[in-house]
C-alpha cells in the first residue's frame, strides 16, 4: 500500500468506490489516493454501506507501521535487561503460529474461553443488545462468530468492527465474516489499541455515522477483548487503556473482557512451552519480522525459547536467550546489537487475574462489572462491564 500523506489514519469507504471497481474479487474495497483527515481523528466521512465490502480505517498504514516497529525495536535492544513488545509477534505468519497454539493440548485459555462464551453468549447479547460489535486484537477468532451469533439472534446487529495491527489477517477474517453474514458490514480498523482507542467506529472521535445526525437509530457498541490479551500489557498500562476506553463509553455500551486465570504455575509454563516447540517458533518468529522489516540478521537457531512464571507479578514471561555470544546487525537503524552467552531478551509478559483483582481494575476505570463468568474448571474467566 502506498501512502501519499503523512496521514496518522486514513478511511476508505465502501460506498466510495461501489460500482467503480466493478468485479474486484477480494470483496474489499478502498481508496488508498485520497487524503483524507490527517491530524485528528482519521474519521473524515465515516462509515459503512452494508454489502459493499469492507471498509478500512488505517491508523498504522505501513509507513507509521513501520516507524513504530523501529522506534520500539531500537528501545528495547537497547534497554537492560533487553525487550521486545509482543504486539511484533504478529505478521501473517506469527497469526498463524498463534492459530497453531491455540490448537495444542497445552494451551488451554482458547478452549476454555470458547467454553465460557458458548455457555453464556445470550446472556451477553441480552445484556448488551449491540448494534455494533468492535473486537480489539481480533486476529482470526472463531469466537467472534459466537457473539455475532448471539447479537444477531438478540436482533439489532449492524455491524462488525475487528481492530487489529494486522491489515492481512484483519483483511482476511474480515472477509470470512463478510461472506457467512450477510447484511452485517465489516469496518476493519489497523490500529494498535494501546494507540488509536480513541478512534473507534460510532464514537464521538471516531465517526458520526451513528452518532445521530443522519437520523440513524443510537448505535450501541460491545467492545470485546478476548483472549487474554489484555494480560500483555503492564499494570499502569491496563489502567490507561480501560480508562481510555471508558472515556469514550457511552450509556449502553459494554466492554467484554477475556482473562486467564492464576493456577498451578506447572499447567501454565506448559502452557507457553508446548512439547511440540510451536511456541517457541512463534517467539523467535518476532526476529524475523524483524529481519525483514528492518533489514536486520538475527540468526533464529542462536536463541532459545524461554517461559517462566513470576509469582510477584502474576505473569508468564517469554524470552529469548542467546545460546552464545552473538552479534546481530540491525541494518535499517544502524544498530549493532551484542548478546552475551545466556543473555535474556524479553518478548511477552502473559498477566494471570483473580476474579477480584479484575473486577477491581475496573472499577478503578470506571467500569462497573455487571457479569462474571469462568468455565466449569475456573480456568478462565469473561468480565461484562459497564460505564459505572
Ligand atoms: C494472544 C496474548 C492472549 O498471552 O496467551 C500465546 C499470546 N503467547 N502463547 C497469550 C501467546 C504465547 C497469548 N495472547
Amino acid at each position: 500500500m502506498t501512502s501519499r500523506t503523512p496521514a496518522t489514519a486514513r478511511e476508505a469507504r465502501g460506498s466510495a468506490f461501489a460500482g467503480a471497481t466493478g468485479g474486484d474479487p477480494s470483496g474489499i474495497r478502498d481508496e488508498p489516493t485520497r487524503p483524507k483527515d490527517t491530524t485528528a481523528n482519521g474519521s473524515g466521512s465515516g462509515g459503512s454501506v452494508p454489502g459493499a465490502g469492507i471498509t478500512v480505517t488505517r491508523h498504522l498504514a505501513a509507513a507509521e507501521r513501520h516507524a513504530s516497529l523501529a522506534a520500539d525495536v531500537r528501545a528495547g535492544l537497547t534497554a537492560n535487561p533487553r525487550e521486545l513488545p509482543p504486539k511484533w509477534f504478529y505478521d501473517a505468519t506469527g497469526s498463524l503460529l498463534f492459530d497453531r497454539i491455540t490448537r495444542l493440548p497445552e494451551y488451554y485459555p482458547t478452549r476454555r474461553e470458547h467454553a465460557v462464551l458458548a455457555a453464556n453468549a445470550a446472556r451477553i447479547a441480552t445484556a448488551c443488545p449491540a448494534t455494533t460489535l468492535i473486537e480489539l486484537g481480533s486476529g482470526t477468532s472463531e469466537k467472534t462468530r459466537l457473539l455475532l451469533d448471539a447479537l444477531r439472534k438478540a436482533g439489532v446487529l449492524r455491524r462488525f468492527v475487528p481492530f487489529d495491527v494486522d491489515e492481512e489477517t484483519l483483511l482476511r477474517a474480515g472477509q470470512e465474516i463478510l461472506r457467512s453474514y450477510p447484511g452485517i458490514s465489516v469496518h476493519a480498523v489497523v490500529g494498535d489499541f494501546e494507540r488509536h482507542l480513541a478512534f473507534l467506529p460510532g464514537s464521538a472521535g471516531g465517526d458520526s455515522e451513528s452518532a445521530g445526525a443522519g437520523g440513524v437509530a443510537a448505535d450501541r457498541r460491545l467492545v470485546a477483548f478476548l483472549g487474554g490479551t489484555i494480560g500483555n500489557l503492564r499494570p499502569e498500562t491496563r489502567g490507561t487503556f480501560l480508562r481510555a476506553l471508558r472515556d469514550q463509553f457511552r450509556d449502553g455500551d459494554a466492554l467484554l473482557l477475556g482473562t486467564d486465570l492464576v493456577k498451578d504455575p506447572a499447567r501454565l509454563v506448559a502452557a507457553y512451552d508446548d512439547s511440540a516447540g510451536v511456541t517457541a517458533a512463534f517467539n523467535r518468529n518476532v526476529l524475523s519480522v524483524i529481519n525483514r522489516e528492518l533489514d536486520a540478521d538475527f540468526d533464529l537457531r542462536g536463541f532459545a525459547h524461554v517461559a517462566a512464571w513470576d509469582p510477584e507479578n502474576s505473569w508468564i514471561e517469554m524470552r529469548l536467550r542467546s545460546v552464545r555470544e552473538q552479534e546481530a546487525n540491525v541494518r535499517a537503524l544502524g544498530l549493532v546489537t551484542r548478546f552475551g552467552a545466556d543473555e535474556q531478551m524479553r518478548t511477552e509478559i502473559s498477566t494471570k487475574f483473580t476474579l477480584e483483582g479484575i473486577r477491581a481494575e475496573l472499577a478503578a476505570a470506571g467500569l462497573g462489572t455487571s457479569a462474571q463468568w469462568t468455565d466449569p474448571d475456573g480456568d478462565f474467566a469473561l468480565t461484562l462491564a459497564v460505564p459505572a
